[in-house]
């Protein structure tokens, strides 16, 4: 419990049956977690196993896609009493104890953004070199300038998984939004200020994935393709609704 509040960490996971287990065993050593639930995509692999052995809720999503499994996770987590949502990867490059942060700026706040490109949080091996990093932060801007008006946002990524949002931040946000994959991840930054809500960012560490394969960003190909489908769906939240 976090101030009397229930927190649910959502872990989206698509064949991380080598790193799932410690991610879980390290959110579930976080004193105010009260639950883990791991949102099993399709996995062809143990995934599902290692994480149940280590403690978590293991949720099954047939839809394939980033945004599909953050989408169910969140609204089981929500659907059977958590709080307090905490999103994060399977792949271990975010820091549990990081998790603080993030609750405690919640407290100010509807939605606590992390951001992982603050160059000195950004540990060595880490998928954050300069090309990525500056992506994300000219991305972060394109966003900023276009809700400029009304909200005056202030943003320097827009990717970034591990995040916090209250449960009514959800059943506010929830319903607006569509994309399967990675775009997930700016639009609900973008249907957070379509509903004016409070959205602020704060500086996490970033490090290496811990094992298995990278599935947004392995390539400059895949990489670029991330980020033309991210710059669309600003586009489509600003200017078409
Ligand atoms: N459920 C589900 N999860 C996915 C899918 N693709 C990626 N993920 C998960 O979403 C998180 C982010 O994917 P990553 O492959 O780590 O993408 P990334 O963070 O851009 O790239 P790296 O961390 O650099 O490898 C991880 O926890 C993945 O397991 C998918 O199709 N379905
Ligand atoms: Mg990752």
């Amino acid at each position: 419990m976090f101030q009397g509040h229930q927190v649910a960490v959502i872990i989206p996971a698509y064949n991380e049956e080598g790193t799932i287990a410690d991610v879980v065993s390290d959110f579930r050593a976080i004193e105010c977690v009260d639950r883990v639930v791991v949102v099993d995509n399709n996995c062809k692999d143990a995934t599902a196993e290692r994480a149940r052995e280590a403690g978590a809720e293991v949720v099954e999503e047939l839809s394939p896609g980033y945004g599909c499994a953050l989408r169910a996770g969140m609204n089981h987590a929500v659907s059977t009493g958590a709080d307090v949502l905490i999103l994060t990867e399977a792949d271990g490059s975010f820091w549990g104890k990081d998790l603080w942060k993030l609750a405690y700026y919640l407290l100010d706040a509807d939605m606590v953004l992390g951001t992982r490109t603050t160059r000195q949080m950004v540990q060595q091996g880490a998928n954050m070199d300069k090309l990525l990093r500056w992506g994300n932060v000219s991305m972060a801007k394109i966003l900023e300038l276009f809700w400029y008006l009304p909200h005056e946002p202030r943003l320097t990524d827009v990717g970034c998984t591990y995040r916090a949002l209250w449960a009514q931040t959800w059943n506010t946000i929830g319903a607006g939004t569509r994309e399967a994959g990675p775009s997930f991840s700016p639009e609900m930054i973008c249907e957070a200020y379509r509903k004016a809500l409070r959205t602020i960012e704060v500086p996490v560490n970033y490090g290496a994935r811990k094992g298995g394969e990278s599935k947004h960003s392995a390539s400059f190909m895949k990489v670029a393709k991330t980020a033309l489908g991210m710059f669309k769906t600003i586009c489509r939240k600003r200017f078409l609704g």
